[in-house]
C-alpha cells in the first residue's frame, strides 16, 4: 500500500483559480455541474495530462471551452480523471457528474444527515462531490449555484456571500453564493434542508456588519443562544486579542447529527456536530457548555489561520490546528480562569497525547509520511501542536509574539504556508534563532526530563543539573536535544521567592531557562538558604518530569507556590507516589503518615483561599488510572491500579469527610441557573466534593448522591451524581441509569451520556450489557455520536473491563470495529486506537490483545484508514 512523503511534494503541473458550480439537489441523485478554470504553470510542458481526483464519482459528459471531448482525450479511473492532451493555455474544463448522498455512509463529501444535505470535505471529500485538484495548495474563488425542491429544502446555504435567489415553476428554487476569498476545496460547503435558524448581528472594530446565523432542526432553535454568544464573543477577542477581524458580509453555523468529528471550519459557512451546539441547562453540563464556546471559538478563529492562510500540503496540518487551538485556549483562558484552563488543558495532553506518543502510533506535529491522512487528525497534531506554539509565546512574550503572528500574515495571506514559513516569522520579526527549536515540530516522543540539586551553604550557592532524554518512536531511533524553556522560581524557606546575585550553566531569561542541550548544571549564587525550586510553571513544556524532591518538598511547594498550576501538581505528584507503591503492593495503601499529609494538604487547600473553586474541585480529582498505568510504563495491571486509586479516594474521602460535607452543604443554595464564573465553578466544587464523598463508599454518601441526582434542577447537577455512583459502582447505579435513560429517551445527545455511563461501569456485568444495547434493532448504527458514546468509552474509559484478562472486551472492540468499517472507516479506525496502549500491559492481557488484533487483521478487506492503524499498532 502506497505512502505518502512530505520530500515528494511538488507543485501541480497545471492550477485551477476559478470554480463556478451549479448543483441540482434531489432525493437519492444529486448532480454537478462545474466549470473549473484552469492555468497551465509556468514551465509545463507539452502534452502533461492534467490528472484529476474524483471518488465515487459518475461521470456524465466532459467538455473543454464548450466543446465535449471524444473518449480518447480522457479517461476516468476510480480515484481520478485524466485529461490526456489539454491545451497549454487557460481553458475552462466542465463535466457534469452523478453522485448519491443518501448511499454517502462515510460522511465525507456530500451526504444527508436526519434529512438535511451537508458537506465534509476536510482532507479529501470534495473528489466525491466532482472531479478537482483536491489537495490543499490549489486555491480558487468559488460561485455556486444550488437548485433544489422549495419544500424539501427551502435553506439553501454554501461559502462566502449570497448573490442571488428566485424560484423555478416546478416548485424548485435556486441559491447563488460567491466566495471572494481564494480557498482550497476542503474548504467548501453547502447545506440544503428544512431547518430552523437564530439571527443576529455583529459589527467589526472597522464598522462592517456582518449578519449572522446558525440552523438547526426545527425546534432546537432555543439551544443555539449560547453558542449565538459565544460566537460574538469569539469575533470580539480576535479582534482585540490579534487584531484580526471578520471578511464577509455573512457568518453561518449549521449543526447537523450525524458528523465523523466536532466541526468544521468551512469558509464563512461552518457546520458543527450538533453536540458542539446545543447548550441549555436542562440537558447540557457545564463542560459541554465550555465545549461548546471552545469549538465555536476555534472553527471562527480558523478563518484567519486555516483559511486565510491555509497549509501547502496536509503534512503541516498542525500549521492550523496547533496554532488554533493554542488561539481557543487563549480565549478560554482570557473568557474564565487561566489556572483552571491550564490544568484542565495538560490533563488532557496527558492522558491523550502523551499516551499516543510513548506507543505505535506516535509521530511528530508535522509527520514526514502518511498512508491515510485522515489517521493523522491526532492529539499530537492538534494538542502537542499548541503546545509547540505555547512555548514559543513564552519565548517571545505577548509582544514578541504578537510581532510574529502579525508578520506571519502580512507575509502569507491568501497563501498556503508550512511550519518552515510560521517559525520564520517569529524568527524575522524578533530577530531570534529559531532553528532548534523547530524540532518540537519534527520530532516524536515526550522528552523526559530529570532533575537533580544541591545547596552548598558555605559558598551559598545552589547546583540545579537538568538532563533531558526522549525515547527511540517509530522510525526514529536516535533523538537531537531539544530547546526546552523551563520556567521557574526559586522558594525560601519561609515560602517567599529567592533571588540569586548570579546564575551560570545556561541562559536564563527573566524567569526561563533556555534548556537546549542534553545536560545544563546551574549554579545560582548569593543563595541565602537552600532552596526548594519550582520549575515547569504554568506546564511551560510538554515534557514529563523527574525530580528529586522529597513528599515533604512537594508539599511545601503545593503551600507556598506562587504558581496555581506547580500547586496543583505538587498535590498531583504526592498522590501518583502513593498510588504507585500501592500498585505495588496489589492495590493496598502502604503508607499511611503520606496519605495523612496529602489528606492535611487537600484540607487546606479545600479551605484555605489560594484558589478559585474549580481549581479546588480540580485539586480533588485523583490522577486517572491511565495517568498512573502511564507512570507504571509496562507489565500494567489495570486491576491492580484501579484497586489502588479507588483505595486512595476512599481514604482521602475518610478523612475529609466532614469539610467535605461542610463544603457541599455551604454550596446548596445555587439560585437559578447561571452560567456566569461564579456559578459554574460553585456547581463544580460541591459535585467535585459529592463525588469524593461517594468514593467513600458509604451508604450516606450513596443516599446523599441519589439525592442529588433526583432534585437536580440542571444536567451539570444530575450527571454529576450519577457518573459518581456509576465510577464507584453503587448498587443504585443501575436503577439511576434506568431512570435516566426513561426521562431522555427523546433527546439523542443526553442519550449519549447514557450510552457513554453505561459502558464505564467498572463491572463484570458491563461488557454484556454494552453488547446488549449495541445489539438492539433500534441502536442507531450509523451515527457516529451514538457509536462513540458507546463503544469510544467503553474502550477507552472503562481500563479494566477493556483489558478484560479473559480477552472478551478487546475482541468485542475488534469485532465492532471490523463491522463499521465497512460502512465508516473513519469512525472504526478512530475506535481502534485505543489499543495503542496493548504492548504496556502484563503478558496475559497483552497476549489477549494481540490476538485480537491478529484476528481483526485476518478478517477480511479493511479500509485503508483501519489497516494503517492496526498495521502502526501491530508493528
Ligand atoms: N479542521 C477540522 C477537522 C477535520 C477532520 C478531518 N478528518 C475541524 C477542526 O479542527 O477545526
Ligand atoms: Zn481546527
Amino acid at each position: 500500500e502506497h505512502t505518502i512523503f512530505l520530500k515528494d511534494y511538488a507543485p501541480t503541473p497545471y492550477f485551477i483559480d476559478r470554480v463556478e458550480m451549479e448543483v441540482e439537489i434531489a432525493p437519492e441523485k444529486s448532480v454537478i455541474h462545474s466549470l473549473l478554470h484552469v492555468v497551465p504553470r509556468e514551465g509545463t510542458e507539452p502534452g502533461t495530462p492534467l490528472v484529476l481526483d474524483g471518488d465515487e464519482l459518475l461521470l456524465n459528459s466532459v467538455a473543454i471551452d464548450g466543446a465535449p471531448l471524444g473518449l480518447l482525450a480522457y479517461e476516468a479511473t476510480p480515484s481520478s480523471l485524466i485529461i490526456h492532451e489539454p491545451p497549454l493555455r487557460r481553458f475552462v474544463l466542465e463535466t457534469t457528474v452523478t453522485i448519491e448522498p443518501e448511499k454517502n455512509t462515510r460522511l465525507m463529501g456530500f451526504y444527508r444527515s436526519n434529512g438535511t444535505w451537508c458537506t465534509q470535505c476536510e482532507p479529501e471529500g470534495f473528489r466525491r462531490i466532482t472531479y478537482y485538484l483536491d489537495r490543499p495548495d490549489n486555491l480558487a474563488t468559488f460561485n455556486v449555484t444550488m437548485i433544489a425542491d422549495k419544500k424539501l429544502a427551502p435553506v439553501l446555504l454554501a461559502n462566502g456571500n449570497p448573490v442571488g435567489q428566485g424560484d423555478f415553476e416546478d416548485g424548485k428554487h435556486f441559491a447563488v453564493w460567491e466566495d471572494p476569498h481564494p480557498k482550497p476545496s476542503y474548504l467548501f460547503a453547502m447545506v440544503a434542508g428544512d431547518l430552523g435558524s437564530i439571527h443576529d448581528s455583529f459589527t467589526t472594530s472597522s464598522g462592517k456588519q456582518v449578519a449572522l446565523a446558525i440552523y438547526c432542526e426545527h425546534g432546537k432553535e432555543d439551544r443555539c443562544l449560547y453558542a449565538m454568544d459565544a460566537l460574538k464573543r469569539s469575533m470580539a477577542w480576535d479582534e482585540r486579542r490579534f487584531g484580526l477581524e471578520y471578511d464577509l458580509d455573512v457568518f453561518n453555523i449549521v449543526a447537523v447529527s450525524d458528523f465523523n468529528f466536532g466541526a468544521m471550519e468551512n469558509k464563512g459557512l461552518n457546520i458543527f456536530n450538533d453536540r458542539l451546539v446545543f447548550a441549555i441547562p436542562e440537558t447540557a453540563t457545564d463542560a459541554d457548555y465550555d465545549n461548546v464556546e471552545r469549538v465555536i471559538a476555534h472553527e471562527y478563529f480558523h478563518n484567519w489561520t486555516g483559511d486565510r492562510v491555509t497549509c501547502r500540503d496536509w503534512f503541516q496540518l498542525c500549521l492550523k490546528e496547533g496554532l488554533t487551538v493554542y488561539r481557543d485556549q487563549e480565549f478560554s483562558s482570557d473568557e474564565r480562569s487561566r489556572p483552571v484552563k491550564r490544568i484542565e488543558d495538560v490533563r488532557l495532553l496527558r492522558s491523550a497525547q502523551f499516551v499516543e506518543d510513548a506507543g505505535p502510533l506516535a509521530h511528530p506535529p508535522r509527520p514526514d509520511h502518511y498512508r491515510e491522512i485522515n489517521n493523522f487528525y491526532t492529539t499530537t497534531v492538534y494538542e502537542k501542536g499548541a503546545e509547540v506554539v505555547r512555548m514559543l509565546a513564552t519565548m517571545l512574550g505577548e509582544a514578541g509574539f504578537r510581532k510574529g503572528m502579525d508578520l506571519y500574515f502580512e507575509r502569507h495571506d491568501g497563501q498556503a504556508a508550512t511550519i518552515e514559513d510560521f517559525i520564520a516569522a517569529f524568527a524575522d520579526a524578533n530577530q531570534v534563532n529559531l532553528d532548534q527549536f523547530i524540532h518540537w515540530y519534527l520530532q516524536a516522543g515526550t522528552p523526559q526530563v530529570t532533575v537533580s540539586d544541591s545547596y552548598d551553604a558555605a559558598s551559598q550557592t545552589y547546583r540545579l543539573t537538568l538532563e533531558q532524554k526522549t525515547d527511540p518512536t517509530p522510525g526514529q531511533p536516535e533523538k537531537q536535544a531539544m530547546l526546552i524553556p523551563v520556567k521557574f522560581g526559586l522558594i525560601g524557606p519561609n515560602g517567599s521567592p529567592m533571588s540569586w546575585s548570579k546564575v551560570s550553566g545556561a541562559e536564563v531569561k527573566g524567569d526561563l531557562i533556555m534548556f537546549d542541550t542534553g545536560k545544563a548544571e546551574l549554579t545560582f549564587e548569593g543563595i541565602a538558604n537552600r532552596p526548594v525550586p519550582s520549575l515547569f510553571r504554568e506546564f511551560s513544556a510538554p515534557i514529563k518530569l523527574t525530580t528529586s524532591l522529597s513528599a515533604e518538598d512537594q508539599l511545601f511547594l503545593a503551600r507556598h507556590d506562587s504558581d496555581p498550576f506547580n500547586r496543583w501538581q505538587a498535590l498531583q505528584t504526592v498522590a501518583t507516589g502513593i498510588l504507585l507503591d500501592a500498585v505495588k503492593a496489589g492495590g493496598r495503601l502502604t503508607d499511611e503518615g503520606r496519605v495523612d499529609a496529602l489528606a492535611t494538604a487537600l484540607g487546606e487547600t479545600l479551605e484555605g483561599n489560594s484558589g478559585d473553586a474549580a481549581f479546588k474541585a480540580l485539586t480533588l480529582a485523583m490522577p486517572t488510572e491511565d495517568n498512573i498505568a502511564q507512570a507504571i510504563g509496562t507489565d500494567v495491571d489495570p486491576q491492580a491500579i484501579h484497586d489502588a486509586r479507588s483505595a486512595l479516594r476512599k481514604a482521602i474521602s475518610n478523612r475529609l469527610h466532614d469539610k467535605l460535607l461542610a463544603v457541599y452543604n455551604a454550596l446548596a443554595d445555587q439560585g437559578p441557573f447561571s452560567t456566569a464564573q461564579a456559578a459554574t465553578q460553585g456547581r463544580s466544587l460541591r459535585n467535585a466534593c459529592l463525588t469524593q464523598l461517594v468514593a467513600g463508599g458509604t451508604e450516606g454518601a450513596y443516599s446523599l448522591a441519589e439525592a442529588h441526582y433526583r432534585t437536580a434542577t440542571n444536567m451539570t447537577d444530575r450527571m454529576a451524581a450519577l457518573a459518581a455512583l456509576v465510577h464507584a459502582n453503587a448498587p443504585v447505579a443501575q436503577a439511576l441509569l434506568g431512570d435516566f435513560r426513561t426521562l431522555y429517551t427523546a433527546d439523542p445527545l443526553v442519550l449519549d451520556k447514557w450510552l457513554s455511563l453505561s459502558a464505564q461501569v467498572p463491572d463484570e456485568a458491563t461488557l454484556d450489557r454494552v453488547k446488549a444495547i449495541l445489539a438492539d434493532p433500534s441502536f442507531p448504527r450509523n451515527n457516529p455520536n451514538r457509536l462513540r458514546s458507546l463503544v469510544g468509552s467503553f474502550a477507552n474509559a472503562n481500563p479494566v473491563q477493556f483489558a478484560r484478562p479473559d480477552g472478551s472486551g478487546f475482541r468485542f472492540v475488534t469485532e465492532f470495529v471490523a463491522d463499521v468499517d465497512k460502512r465508516n472507516p473513519q469512525v472504526a479506525a478512530r475506535v481502534l486506537t485505543a489499543f495503542r496502549i496493548w504492548r504496556n500491559y502484563e503478558p496475559v492481557r497483552r497476549a489477549e490483545a494481540e490476538s485480537a488484533l491478529k484476528s481483526l487483521a485476518e478478517s477480511g478487506s479493511l479500509s485503508r484508514n483501519t489497516a494503517d492503524i492496526l498495521g502502526r499498532t501491530l508493528a
